[in-house]
């Protein structure tokens, strides 16, 4: 046992009426909903960088938490984070967790160096596995931080950094393997511009479409059977992100022969910052069948910042999981926290808290979710609505040309009747779920 989370007890569920700060009210591992455990609808990650390696750091003030495993420049202090890590999966009871490469090991002096030390930790996570639950929701590697990242990775205007960040996922996917992880995820991080005055992009898309075929070649080649995922984000770091959203992302996977290989990680922070609601994005991936994980936070609405708070909506939150439902669920996805504490939560008890919360919305969100589905006022009133397109009349529109169209029109034998979208009967509708 490490000191940091000493004194808290595993957390249980208590039901709705539990005034316990540390119980779930809503999450329930065990509860069946839609013939399905909520723990396997929900598949919940931990995020490391969030949970463990952040020091409460923002653009005005440095570190506010004090941890045991500070320093992060040391190999047995990685470890007692990692001790600690692993008590929190145990705490919360979460099946999965998440990390990148310079979350849970030191970077050293060369790149043989921090790759030894990457693998010493991920030996010891091996062990710690061995007799635990929690396993990989997904690896990745952190090309934005140092800064050989500042210009991008594999869309760096230095051919050598893109060789850099090749090895550098080399040795995260062969980890990510290892640990039997569910999926692997790039974020591009600084794959992007600040200015076009210094910026050949279509040069640096080629490259970004070129680096991610080397990654699903190399899939195939050490038969990793888990998804590659691509995570969307519009701005920050960089003033503009080349996987600005969903659409963009599904657009440019096609345009590089990947449709069939990558799907998407969506965010809901980054669905903001974007200008969608989260349901938007996942129901953009879902529709071209490219729906693959999602990162669970909040966004604050007027900071125009990826605030990365922990959920605490409900009606957002339940239309979320109604469309991921919708879908067919997760199959190697999950709901990863990539959500931080706010910088004064200083306490063990506020990152076991935070993720209570979460967990706990969550839950909600995903049981009004299955509510609405098993109900069914908002399908049939979809179907209803398109169902001018299921008669033998709409399907002849449709195989029509505009010279046929046009005579129909003007004989009067077409003369559209415009009816009602319902928006309002329909929000009542969901306001009866939420
Ligand atoms: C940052 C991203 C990042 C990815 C993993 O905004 O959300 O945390 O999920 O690299
Ligand atoms: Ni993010
Ligand atoms: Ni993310």
């Amino acid at each position: 046992m490490t000191e940091f989370f000493a004194d808290i007890a595993p957390v249980r569920y208590e039901g709705p009426d539990s005034a316990n700060p540390l119980a779930f009210r809503h999450y329930n591992p065990d509860e069946i909903v839609m013939g399905k455990r909520m723990e396997d609808h929900l598949r919940f990650a931990v995020a490391y960088w969030h949970s463990f390696a952040w020091e409460g750091n923002d653009p005005f003030g440095g570190q506010t938490l004090i941890r045991p495993w500070q320093p992060q420049d040391d190999m047995a202090r990685a470890k007692v984070k990692a001790d600690a890590a692993f008590e929190m999966f145990d705490i919360l009871g979460v099946p999965y967790f998440c990390w990148h490469d310079a979350d849970i090991r030191p970077e050293a002096a060369t790149f043989a160096e921090s790759l030894r030390n990457f693998e010493e930790i991920i030996d010891y996570f091996l062990a710690k596995m061995e007799s635990r639950k929690t396993r990989l929701l997904w690896g990745t590697a952190n090309m934005f931080s140092h800064r050989r990242w500042m210009a991008g990775a594999s869309t760096n205007p230095d051919p050598d950094v893109f060789a850099y960040a090749a090895a550098t996922v080399k040795t995260c996917m062969d980890a990510t393997h290892r640990m039997g992880g569910q999926n692997y995820v790039l974020w591009g991080g600084r794959e992007g511009y600040e200015t076009l005055l210094n910026t050949d992009m279509g040069r640096e898309l080629d490259h970004m479409g070129r680096f991610l075929n080397m990654v699903v070649d190399y899939k195939h080649k050490i038969g990793f059977k888990g998804a590659i995922l691509v995570e969307p984000k519009p701005q920050e770091p960089s003033k503009h992100q080349y996987d600005f959203d969903a659409a963009t992302c599904i657009g440019f996977l096609r345009k590089y022969g990947l449709e069939g290989e990558v799907k998407l990680n969506l965010e809901q922070g980054h669905a903001i910052l974007a200008g969608h609601s989260f349901e938007h994005e996942i129901a953009v991936a879902a529709a071209e069948g490219m729906l693959g994980s999602i990162d669970m936070n909040r966004n604050d609405y007027q900071s125009g910042w990826d605030t990365d708070q922990f959920p605490n909506n409900v009606p957002e939150v339940a239309l979320c999981y109604y469309h991921i439902l919708r879908a067919g669920g997760f199959t190697t996805g999950g709901t990863n926290f990539d959500a931080k504490l706010r910088r004064q939560s200083l306490d063990a008890t506020d990152l076991i808290a935070a993720h209570v919360g979460g967990m706990d919305i969550c839950a909600r969100g995903l049981k009004a979710a299955a509510a609405m589905i098993e109900d069914g006022g908002l399908e049939t009133a979809l179907r209803d609505r398109y169902a001018g397109w299921d008669s033998d009349h709409g399907q002849g529109i449709l195989e029509s040309d505009l010279d046929s169209l046009f005579a129909r029109v003007l004989a009067g034998e077409i003369d559209p009747q415009p009816r009602s979208g319902r928006q309002e009967m329909l929000e009542n509708h969901v306001n009866r779920f939420v």
